[in-house]
């Protein structure tokens, strides 16, 4: 449906509203007596060159402009939807070299740009123009402008588009100038026009030269007596298209006129009134220059440019890392952009299961949160964005909400070599502890000993004593990884020994290092107040130099100064070394009686060979009891002449 703009019957149905709630007023309070008007609305003036970015807000309109100005070079001027701009009597606002104007009004709020109506006078003249010079660039979708084109100069204009730059009017009015609508002069300089009315102008709607490109479509030219379209003599030729438009003009006036008719303006597929087309009876009239067949047979509707918004957005904290549940998501939307829109004009909902349905009303307001209940492994989250022309885009991003699972393990030691592992009690809070996957590193050595299997149980034995640092990794279906250690003391069964020395006593429980408190003493007096005893087990295998023999336990004895203590040979005195051994496990276990057969070694560094060491064999307490005077390596060995051994294997 063609819209008819009508100035003068808006203006009396404002004048008529004025009227009603005045008299409303006057029937209620006596202090309105004195109101002789409805008061307007509080302007913001604009007196002075625009000589930085500025946004023309809604809250602070409208914008009376009461001198001529200028928005100076590179400096870009933003109106917000819903302003209005009054411009006082024959002023201009000139955009400067690489200035902008950007006017992105809505279909629900319009931007006004129009003459300042003085409320005491009643009186309204036009404004001259708004004059955009080289390299600047504009963007009204909208935008109302009315009223301008004041001088008697035949370039004036509403707008005045000069030398290079981009231009758009794009579902806009331009109307009532006393001059030119549009004037587009210059090289470089594409001005495109979409879904815009042109209407009661002086003189004509577009006028266009000196290599200007102009690219009309889903516009209405009603221009009753005056020329639509005029492409003039002037420097280089312009190049005019006009598509898909509506040329509504009195029968028998021109409404294109081209001045250089070797340049054909291009006119096809448009509405002229008639369905005969121009130059028929009732219809308007064209010059030659003008390709207007085919033509439309009924009226054109108005059609802006539009364009689908860009969605995006953020997330916070970062998605790709699973959060603790309960997390707050911060979600962002306010990267998205649109030609057409400001971003502050688009609408947002959120879609948080991605189920095709938003779970939130659209709003402006693009940011917000949200905290997931940990259901599935990877949550995907929709944004929806629609601008105001009702178009969507969707955009979408993936919250990882798969908790690794708890690992948990326990384990037993059928022998003292030997470890039983059991890492069922894993848990997971997405999935069933059945699914669950475990591998096992069994040193901590970070390199895995299994793969993963959901058999949760595993055994391993141990060659070497010492504390290993057995390690579970546990993981979900979503494969997410969960990992537990924990310390395995690896001891052979006679580990408790006992060492006596003169001065204190030295106690080595589970084969690591050992640190005591040592006194030496000579007479009455302390010659020695510290020693650091190692003692450092070492295997439970036959030991080279000892052949013929098994070595039950081997270990060194060896001191070293405490910070600042003894040098090591200050040190004197007698230790007694007292070995238990676990009769138990020995006897009855493996069914060797060869208690007796124990005896103690001592390596000597001087004849390079193992001696033994005179000891005494305590059976009441299961104990080998030995003195020495130095330290050193020592084992404790088993003639294995006598009885075979099974080392380390032992079944229950
Ligand atoms: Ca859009
Ligand atoms: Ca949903
Ligand atoms: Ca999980
Ligand atoms: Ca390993």
């Amino acid at each position: 449906m063609l819209h008819r703009f009508t100035p003068m019957s808006k203006r009396l149905s404002i004048l008529l509203l004025g009227f009603c709630i005045v008299s409303a007023f006057l029937a209620t309070s006596s202090q309105a007596v004195y109101q002789e008007r409805p008061m307007a609305p509080a302007e913001t003036i604009i007196n002075s060159n625009i000589t930085a970015d500025t946004t023309w807000t809604l809250a602070n309109s409208p914008y009376h402009v009461t001198n001529n100005i200028e928005i100076e070079p590179g400096v870009t001027l933003t109106i917000e939807p819903g302003v209005q701009v009054w411009i006082g009597e024959r002023l201009y606002v000139h955009v400067r070299e690489g200035a902008s104007i950007i006017a992105k009004g809505t279909p629900t709020q319009h931007i006004i740009i129009d003459r300042y109506i003085d409320p005491d006078t009643g009186l309204g003249p036009r404004w001259r123009k708004i004059w955009f010079h080289e390299n600047t660039t504009s963007y009204f979708r909208y935008v109302d402008i009315a009223y301008g084109g004041a001088s008697a100069s035949g370039d004036d204009a509403i707008l005045h588009f000069e030398g290079a730059g981009t231009h758009v009017l794009n579902n806009c009015t331009v109307q009532a100038s006393k001059q030119q609508g549009i004037v587009a002069s210059g090289s470089l300089l594409n001005v495109t026009v979409a879904g815009t009315l042109f209407q009661d102008n002086g003189r004509r709607a577009i006028m266009a030269d000196s290599g200007a490109n102009v690219a009309v479509t889903g516009s209405t030219f009603n221009m009753g007596e005056h020329i639509a379209i005029y492409l003039r003599d002037k420097s280089a030729s312009a190049t005019i298209t006009v598509n898909d438009s509506n040329f509504l003009a009195d029968p028998g006036y021109y409404t294109i006129w081209n001045e250089i008719p070797s340049n054909v303006i291009d006119a096809q597929n448009n509405w002229w009134g008639v369905t005969s087309g121009p130059n028929t009876t009732g219809g308007p009239l064209v010059t030659s220059g003008v390709n207007y067949a085919p033509w439309l047979s009924a009226e054109a509707p108005l059609v802006g440019i539009t364009t689908p918004p860009v969605a995006t957005f953020t997330v916070l904290p970062d998605p790709t890392v699973v959060q603790p549940p309960g997390t707050v998501y911060t979600f962002d939307a306010s990267g998205c952009t649109d030609v057409e829109d400001y971003t502050t004009s688009l609408q947002v909902c959120w879609d948080w299961d991605n189920n095709g349905a938003c779970d939130t009303a659209y709003s402006t307001t693009k940011t917000t949160t949200h905290t997931f209940t940990p259901s599935a492994a990877v949550q995907t989250v929709r944004l929806v964005v629609r601008d105001t022309d009702n178009l969507t885009s969707e955009a979408t991003r993936d919250v990882n909400l798969n908790a690794p699972p708890t690992p948990a393990f326990t384990f037993t030691l059928p022998t003292w070599a030997q470890v039983d592992f059991d890492a069922s009690g894993s848990t997971d809070d997405q999935d069933a502890s059945s699914v669950l996957q475990v591998k096992w590193d069994f040193e901590g050595d970070g390199v895995s000993d299994t793969t993963y299997t959901t058999v949760k149980t595993a055994t391993h034995s141990y060659t070497h004593q010492g504390r290993y640092w057995p390690t579970v990794y546990v993981k979900d279906t979503g494969d997410a990884v969960g990992t537990l250690r924990k310390p395995v003391d690896i001891i052979p069964l006679s580990a408790t020994e006992t060492i006596t020395g003169s001065g204190g006593t030295l106690v080595s429980v589970d084969g690591t290092v050992q640190v005591a408190v040592y006194t030496d003493t000579v007479g009455s007096e302390v010659i020695s107040n510290g020693l650091v005893i190692t003692h450092t087990p070492w295997l439970t295998m036959p030991h080279s130099g000892l052949g013929g023999a098994f070595t039950y336990q081997g270990f060194n004895l060896s001191a070293q100064p405490l910070a600042g203590g003894q040098l090591i040979n200050e040190i004197s005195g007698t230790y007694t070394i007292t070995l238990a051994y676990d009769y138990d496990y020995l006897a009855d276990v493996l069914r060797l009686p060869f208690e007796n057969r124990l005896m103690l070694y001592r390596w000597s560094d001087a004849d390079a060979l193992w001696t033994m060491v005179t000891s005494t064999l305590e059976t009441a307490t299961d104990q080998l009891v030995a003195t020495t005077g130095s330290f050193g390596d020592f084992a404790l060995v088993m003639d294995v002449h006598v009885v075979y051994l099974p080392l380390i294997t032992r079944e229950y």
